[in-house]
């Protein structure tokens, strides 16, 4: 199945184009669409809260595998920027620039813009993504090439998402509700390996005992559901209630408050300084954090850190449990600055 977000500025065309890749579900900072036809599934993301927001964006990067990257006729702006740098630092492999609202621009125009964006996006992961591609929703221009796209895109990722299938298993929860003679249901994504029904594992980071009672997937129930897929859960000894947004499933996660990461910042940050509080981010869950030290390149502790500095070992006190892997990107951010992504972290 094809997981892709839709991001992009204000006014850029995103909704309309996501409602034109599906039929409409789930609403929150995030709308979830689905679209399935003889043997493609296909779930679109349309990052709704953002930019007033950056976890909606980040929500629908993490959820998903495949970004359109949605730049209106009118060009890029700041907030396409900021989405540029979050793709960088989450280093989010595949996507698609799509220039929406074709119709309402020309050829040459078009052409200018394509040359304006590939100087924007040099030196980011951006480059290594499709071309770009213009589209419209009123004319339909473009469309069908695009659908086309996203799935030859999708066939790729279904086989590097295969390879996780072994590993041990981990669903990411992004909305949780109670059902009536049922408990707990969640909707996730299976991030890697492989959930069966009755497995017994925990809900994080609360750290409790949980079975799977049942597992559908797109409206049919199922015995097993393998990395990628998009699942619904019915969820033994837990309620509804203690469940949020972000938590993981899991039985391999570390739970902490305090982190010591190995950080690289964004060129188009500020400088950041110990005794800022910033914002981390890992998966779907967000936390408030303390900076207490900053270190660069294995020297003596320093009293902050340049745009651009890599190899720079932040620690940093939160107050708020979260869940991770050794092999998760944070991300940090600064909610007061114009573009607020600082940069990304690894433990
Ligand atoms: N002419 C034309 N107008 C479009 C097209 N796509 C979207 N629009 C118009 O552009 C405006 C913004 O489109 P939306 O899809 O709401 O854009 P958005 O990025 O979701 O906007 P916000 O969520 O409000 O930030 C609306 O008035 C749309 O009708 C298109 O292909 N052609
Ligand atoms: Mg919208």
């Amino acid at each position: 199945m094809t997981k892709i977000a839709i991001i992009g500025s204000q006014q850029s065309g995103r909704t309309a184009l996501t409602s034109r890749l599906g039929k409409k579900g789930d609403v929150s900072d995030i709308t979830m669409y689905d679209f399935a036809k003889s043997g493609i599934i296909l779930t679109a993301i349309d990052a709704t809260g953002y930019p007033k927001s950056i976890k909606p964006l980040l929500t629908a990067l993490n959820l998903t595998d495949i970004a359109l990257l949605c730049i209106p006729t009118t060009g890029p702006d700041a907030y396409t920027g900021e989405c540029i740098v979050a793709l960088d630092l989450l280093n989010y492999k595949h996507g698609i620039i799509v220039l929406t609202k074709s119709d309402t621009s020309h050829p040459y125009a078009l052409e200018e813009l394509k040359r304006k964006i590939k100087s924007v996006t040099a030196g980011t992961v951006l480059e290594s993504w499709e071309d770009c591609i213009s589209v419209s929703t009123t004319t339909f221009e473009g469309m069908e090439e695009l659908k086309e796209r996203i799935f030859s895109v999708g066939a790729k990722v279904d086989e590097e998402v295969a390879q996780l299938n072994d590993l041990p298993a981990r669903v990411v929860v992004d909305h949780v509700f109670n059902v009536t003679g049922i408990g707990c249901v969640v909707l996730g994504i299976v991030q890697q390996g492989t959930i069966h029904t009755k497995d017994k594992m925990s809900m994080l980071p609360i750290d409790k005992p949980i079975e799977i009672r049942s597992i559908q997937m797109h409206d049919a129930d199922v015995k097993s559901a393998t990395a990628g897929s998009r699942v619904g859960l019915a969820i033994k000894n837990i309620q509804a209630k203690d469940v949020e947004r972000g938590y993981v499933i899991s039985n391999e996660e570390i739970v902490a408050t305090d982190f010591t990461l190995n950080c690289s910042l964004s060129r188009f940050a500020k400088p950041i300084a110990v005794g800022d509080t910033l914002h981390l981010f890992v998966g779907l869950q967000s936390a408030p954090v303390h900076v207490e030290k900053i270190v660069i390149c294995g020297g003596a502790d320093a009293d902050r850190a340049a745009p651009g500095s890599e190899y720079v070992v932040i620690t940093l006190s939160g107050s708020k449990k979260v869940a991770y892997r050794e092999t998760d990107r944070f991300i940090l951010a600064n909610l007061d600055e114009k573009q607020r992504f600082v940069g990304y972290g690894l433990v």
